[in-house]
């Protein structure tokens, strides 16, 4: 059997595709008092699920007493070129960078799935793993950095000093005993240029966001009509944004994404809203089968486009907005009237 040092795994991780890899203890002393504070203040608006499991979501020893340590791993999706071009155009959606391609939970879940198979090889079948990418009750932010791969920047997502803001993270739970890596320092001194960056002043304080006015929970995670004053400021985003994360200085260091299916599909870079408007159920499934886009439904998406139209001010959209002022569904409804009333 080989012998298993934590430099091993981490060459594993690597030649298996990911950016980056830390180490650490499952535990995360600060975080249960901050995710309390962050619902009690109702910041995480429909995503119900914040509020449930909150003992396992904010303490990770809690979650599964026998891991000894958590492997953290992170995933560039850096883009090639700047995502800030899209949101320029008044007839074409902008979708964020992380999902114009391939839906990273399924890359991620099978390269975590493939280290882990490997650690049990390499470690004797006595060894249990468990593998983890955004869906589990799992603070993967300050787990990450707590493993060094960055530290949470005042936007709140993890920054690397060679990663810049574009990488995902994933997370190996493991009844094997690494030796923890030391945690990243905050390098964000004086900058508040994501903070200013947002079109929505999402964040109340430096560190903190209001989920429920950011764009990416707006136009992914709620259901139903958006309050009418924050629509306008939308803009062309249709799912998702970036702006926060274009901002930061320190993408200047992080490289194009090594694996091509996070590389954006040209038609998901600037497609034409009126493109969009018009799929109903089963073309909307078609054009967006193996992206992340498809877990919204049709129904969400043409809501966003919609309020995007109504943002356009492009009246040869009319006819096709007023194709949907009767819609089935009351939301995207009410969303053609709204946009209607708008051009
Ligand atoms: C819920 C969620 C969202 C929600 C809420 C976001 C949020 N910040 O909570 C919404 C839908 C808005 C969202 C949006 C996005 N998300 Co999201 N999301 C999550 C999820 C599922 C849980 C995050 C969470 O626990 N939030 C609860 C709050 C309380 O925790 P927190 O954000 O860590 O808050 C901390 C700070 O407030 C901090 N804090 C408070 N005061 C202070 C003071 C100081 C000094 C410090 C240091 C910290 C601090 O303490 C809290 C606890 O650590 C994670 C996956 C996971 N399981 O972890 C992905 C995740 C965070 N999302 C991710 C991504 C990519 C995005 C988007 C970029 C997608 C997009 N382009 O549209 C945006 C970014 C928006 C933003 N600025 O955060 C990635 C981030 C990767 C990274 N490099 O950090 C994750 C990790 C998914 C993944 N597996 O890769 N997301
Ligand atoms: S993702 Fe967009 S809306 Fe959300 S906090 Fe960042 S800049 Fe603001
Ligand atoms: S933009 Fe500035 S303040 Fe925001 S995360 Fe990057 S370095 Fe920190």
């Amino acid at each position: 059997m080989a012998v298993l040092d934590k430099e091993t795994v981490r060459q594993q991780a690597l030649k298996e595709g990911f950016s980056q890899v830390g180490f650490a203890r499952p535990e995360l002393p600060e975080a249960m008092g901050r995710l309390q504070q962050y619902v009690d203040l109702e910041r995480h608006g429909q995503m119900a699920w914040m509020a449930d499991r909150m003992a396992w979501r904010g303490d990770p020893s809690a979650l599964w007493p026998e891991a000894k340590s958590v492997i953290m791993l992170a995933e560039s999706y850096t883009p090639d070129d700047d995502p800030m071009e899209a949101i320029k155009r008044y007839d074409a959606g902008a979708i964020s960078v992380y999902a114009r391609n391939r839906d990273y939970h399924d890359i991620v879940k099978k390269r975590l799935k493939r280290v882990g198979r490997w650690l049990i090889n390499q470690a004797g079948a006595d060894t249990e793993i468990k593998v983890f990418v955004d869906t589990a009750p799992v603070m993967e932010k300050p787990l990450g950095a707590k493993a060094g791969l960055g530290w949470q920047g005042k936007h709140t997502n993890l920054v690397g000093r060679e990663l810049g803001s574009w990488f995902f993270l994933g997370a190996i739970f493991t009844t094997l005993d690494l030796d923890p890596d030391p945690a990243e320092v905050d390098h964000c001194g004086s900058c508040t240029a994501c903070l200013t960056s947002c079109p929505t002043d999402a964040f109340p304080a430096p560190y903190q966001i209001d989920a429920r006015r950011c764009i990416s929970y707006l136009t992914i995670e709620h259901h139903g009509p958006v309050d009418e004053n924050l629509r306008p400021l939308l803009g062309n985003r249709i799912y998702g944004c970036d702006d926060c994360l274009a901002a930061c200085p320190w993408n200047k260091f992080a490289v194009e994404a090594a694996d091509i299916r996070y590389h954006a599909r040209a038609d998901l870079v600037s497609p034409p809203l009126s493109e969009l408007v018009i799929l109903d159920d089963a073309a909307f499934r078609e054009r967006f089968s193996g992206s992340p886009i498809k877990r919204i439904g049709r129904n969400r998406f043409v809501r966003n486009v919609l309020y995007a139209i109504g943002n356009s001010g492009d009246k040869t959209l009319k006819h096709l907005v007023s194709a949907l002022l009767a819609d089935p569904d009351e939301t995207v409804a009410e969303a053609a009237n709204w946009a209607m009333a708008r051009l």
